[in-house]
């Protein structure tokens, strides 16, 4: 599969022309591009993202231009980060060893971060590399290696950062593993427990178009947003969202938003908006629970039949147990909206075909796993669960898939092998383990200890994206003995590292495309040629391998290109008989897509169960959905009832905290990128405020500390700081502000752990506690803070700069120097770093 043999065709050649491809064709400027029109020879090669499917146009092999898939509706605008992104500063051209490791060996180290790097070629990194792993392999074993690397990395099937990872350490011997996700660890945890596995919710949800039929009144905690709906993990070749919320709204369906946020939902479907307390869902569903019994409105007889534990959970909602009622005047000071209005809702939702839909940003909190569980237990009063267009969803807007209907059949998967290591810790604990070796830890009803990882393995993930409270997890990095990263970029993860594996890009290599819920099969063909040094970690973890003496058990005999027609082809074998539609690996190939058989637009959650829960019992411990477990009450832990029920969380709108910072944070997830992925890029660089990442607040909240649209802010509390820009908007309830992660860590003084973030990554102000003992999820999506104008002169953006570069044996002097990074990222710092160590062209 040489690059860019098929596809060549002229086309017309519109715009977003790279920097390269100018200068070779000579005489256009940026400026200009955008309208030019010329005829040009390219090369057009399938490919696909989390964020989409698209063409990749190639000329002089040069990316020119990203082109959505034609099938797309509505193709993300997260399209635009690809083509700077890809080729800019930020990737890392060589393999590169921290100078400070390589002088004196692995082990415990504070400068991780601050230290200088030195480029070495493969042949030694491999060497190295393999050292330490017999190094520690032999002298602690598989329990010392912790290779949970959490992260989305990239689309395709076989190119999967960390299923390549795990299936190197599985041939090594097994390795410390993390569960669960930093998305939706909570509801991932609850509804295993109380309605038979989140998965089922996800993938066999009710179908958009049923909703869009049906509904009649869509009330959603946390709303259903866009931005959201633009992803999911392994693609997504449609964007269905926007016409589904079109057609509901014109067929009349009334939406109920209730979030901090106004534009949770779009303007075009006309919701009513009730700008909650961020934190406080749970004492709104309470309340409206508390009406539908009152009044008479429940639906014993769905109760009886479907549920158990409604009892124990109406005692609650009375105040039989604590005294105090939930009813809708207890509940208003708590999370802002009148008692009236609550109550109505409660009316209307049990006078119309409902969808409660819970959005998974509210299970990223502390007690995270109560309103998914609340928000089906409201469902299930109201009668309607397995009723086409009623009932209860979970992330409807929180992916794109969520709602698509499924396929029949599985997708080619890279085999992992198998992991004897039974230890493993819950996915954002990862700096409790770090920090606490060998100390207890309770997870959904497990008592556990956190093992002694002495080395680190990331592929494919950036913590100094995902993880909460920056400066506590620097502190955890300088723990173990040798960090190892795998990325194609200079992420502050990276940066953090002791040895950093160039990767490629997707775009510069083959692979199949391809994700649940999804109906394209995409080849995803190799578009560019690698930039600088960097490999497929395929090609990496096979040359750790046979340095390791396990080579042949890893690649099997088999390069990358010979593995994805492998992976196809044992798939198509074990599909059922009949299914003619799959042709042969070259015609896929050569056709670039094909259709996959999914199901029918019709389905309804829990309709099996609703027609006869005995004939189709729910995966949970007594068949039906609990609304109160024994198993969960069992566990006897703080914070945690065997029903769901209301805990004010530590920081919130409520709390005694608000003295010192009074507003509170949103850090969610953000609408110009995935994640960190790509910030460096066109799209996501077009919000920055004075290359700060965009806070928004409510103007009451920004006259009062004198704010202007466009200022750049401190945003502070007593764990960290970060600049930002200020956006001024009514969409935010006063009191919140919104800052999104994904702004690449940039410490001012990267020696300091809790340095000011001088470009806006939210994740040095969150906290870093699990979402209670059960999940043990992660708690990101809330803090409290306080925010003043920044007065001092502006720092430069060093964030996708290279750290110091240094030749081998001037560590000593880098540290009785400044070791800081490489310079203004858009200005001199990469040129200022090739004067100092002869590092190859990027785009060689
Ligand atoms: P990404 O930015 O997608 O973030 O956290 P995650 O770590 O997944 O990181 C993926 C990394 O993979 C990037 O650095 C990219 O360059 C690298 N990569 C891409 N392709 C390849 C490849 O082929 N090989 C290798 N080796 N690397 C590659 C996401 C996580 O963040 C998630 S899912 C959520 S929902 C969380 N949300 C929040 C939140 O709401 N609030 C806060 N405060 N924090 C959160 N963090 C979580």
């Amino acid at each position: 599969m040489p690059i860019g043999v098929d596809g060549a065709e002229d086309v017309i050649w519109r715009r977003s022309l790279g920097k390269r491809a100018l200068k070779q064709h000579g005489h256009i400027v940026r400026g200009e591009m955008e309208t030019e029109v010329r005829r040009v020879a390219v090369k057009v090669h399938s490919h696909s993202s989390h964020w989409g499917a698209f063409d990749a146009i190639v000329a002089d092999h040069e990316l020119v231009e990203i082109r959505p898939f034609a099938g797309d509706p509505n193709p993300s605008p997260l399209l635009g980060n690809i083509q700077d992104a890809i080729q800019g500063q930020a990737r890392i051209a060589r393999p590169m060893i921290r100078a400070g490791w390589l002088e004196n060996g692995p082990g415990a180290d504070d400068r991780r971060g601050s230290d200088a790097f030195v480029p070495v070629d493969w042949d030694e990194a491999i060497e190295l590399l393999a050292g330490e792993y017999r190094r520690v392999y032999r002298e602690y074993g598989p329990e010392a290696v912790y290779g949970g690397s959490y992260g989305w990395a990239s689309a395709g099937r076989f190119h999967h950062a960390q299923s390549q990872l795990h299936r190197f350490l599985n041939g090594l011997g097994g390795y410390v593993r993390s569960v669960n996700t930093y998305s939706n660890a909570a509801g991932d945890v609850i509804l295993n427990r109380v309605a038979g596995g989140m998965m089922e919710l996800l993938h066999r949800a009710t179908a958009w178009p049923v909703i869009a039929e049906h509904t009649e009144l869509i009330v959603a905690f946390g709303g259903m947003p866009l931005k959201n709906a633009d992803v999911s993990p392994g693609g997504v070749t449609r964007h269905t969202v926007r016409g589904h919320l079109q057609r509901a709204a014109e067929r009349g369906v009334q939406f109920v938003l209730i979030s901090p946020l106004r534009d949770d939902l779009p303007g075009f479907v006309s919701a009513e908006w009730h700008p909650i307390v961020p934190g406080a869902d749970v004492a709104a569903m309470l309340a409206i629970a508390f009406v539908l019994i009152d009044e008479n409105l429940a639906d014993h007889a769905f109760l009886a039949r479907h549920c158990v534990g409604f009892d124990q959970m109406e005692r609650y909602i009375r105040g039989q147990v604590d005294g105090q009622p939930k009813d809708p005047r207890w509940a208003a000071p708590l999370c802002g909206i009148e008692a009236e209005t609550l109550a109505s809702l409660a009316r209307r939702m049990a006078a119309h075909r409902t969808l409660i839909n819970v959005s998974w940003s509210l299970q990223r909190a502390e007690h995270g796993e109560q309103p998914p569980w609340m928000g089906l237990a409201l469902a299930a009063m109201l009668g309607q669960l397995g009723l086409p267009g009623g009932g209860y969803g979970f992330g409807y807007g929180s992916m794109a898939n969520v709602g698509e209907p499924p396929l029949r059949h599985r997708l080619p998967r890279f085999p992992q092998g198998k992991n004897p290591v039974s230890a493993f810790i819950p996915v954002a604990r990862v700096s409790d383990m770090l920090l606490h070796p060998g100390e207890p830890f309770d997870y959904d009803g497990q008592e556990l200890t956190y093992p002694e990882a002495r080395l680190v393995v990331w592929s494919g993930g950036n913590p100094f994206h995902h993880h909460q409270d920056l400066g506590r997890l620097r502190a955890a990095l300088a723990r173990p003995d040798t960090i190892v990263v795998h990325d194609p970029f200079w992420t502050g993860t990276a940066k953090h590292a002791d040895i950093v594996l160039p990767s490629t890009v997707s775009l510069e290599r083959n692979d199949i495309g391809a994700a649940g819920n999804d109906p394209w099969l995409i080849a995803m063909k190799q578009a560019i040629a690698p930039v600088g040094c960097s490999r497929n970690d395929f090609d990496i973890f096979a040359d750790l391998s046979n340095a390791l003496g396990v080579g042949n058990p890893f690649t099997e005999g088999r390069t990358a290109d010979e593995w994805i027609p492998h992976l196809y082809e044992t798939w198509r074998e074990s599909l059922p008989e009949g299914v003619s539609e799959v042709p042969p690996f070259d015609e896929f190939w050569a056709t670039g897509y094909l259709r996959l058989p999914d199901t029918d637009d019709d389905l309804v959650l829990f309709n099996a169960f609703r027609d006869d829960p005995e004939g189709h019992p729910l995966r949970t411990a007594s068949g039906r959905i609990e609304l109160f477990s024994d198993a969960i009450d069992g566990f006897g832990y703080e914070g945690v009832r065997g029903h769901p029920a209301w805990y004010a969380p530590r920081e919130w709108s409520g709390s005694p905290e608000t003295k010192r910072f009074p507003l509170l944070l949103i850090a969610n997830n953000p609408r110009t990128r995935l994640h960190s992925q790509f910030d460096a890029g066109g799209f996501s660089q077009s919000s920055k405020i004075q290359g700060r990442e965009p806070l928004r607040i409510h103007p009451d909240d920004a006259i009062s500390r004198g704010l202007s649209d466009g200022d750049v802010v401190r945003v502070f509390n007593g764990r960290g700081s970060c600049l930002a820009g200020v956006v001024l908007s009514q969409d935010v309830r006063p009191g919140v502000v919104q800052l999104s992660t994904g702004a690449w860590y940039d410490p001012l003084d990267p020696a300091d752990p809790r340095s000011l973030c001088v470009h806006g990554n939210p994740n040095v102000l969150t906290f870093d506690r699990g979402t209670s003992s059960l999940a043990q999820g992660c708690s990101g999506q809330h803090a409290l803070v306080e925010v003043e104008r920044w007065e001092n002169s502006l720092p430069p953006i060093r964030a996708y700069a290279p750290p110091k570069l240094v030749e081998r044996g001037a560590a000593q002097e880098t540290r009785h120097g400044d070791a800081r990074q490489g310079g203004d990222s858009r200005g001199s710092g990469s040129a200022d770093i090739r004067e100092e160590i002869d590092l190859p062209s990027l785009q060689e």
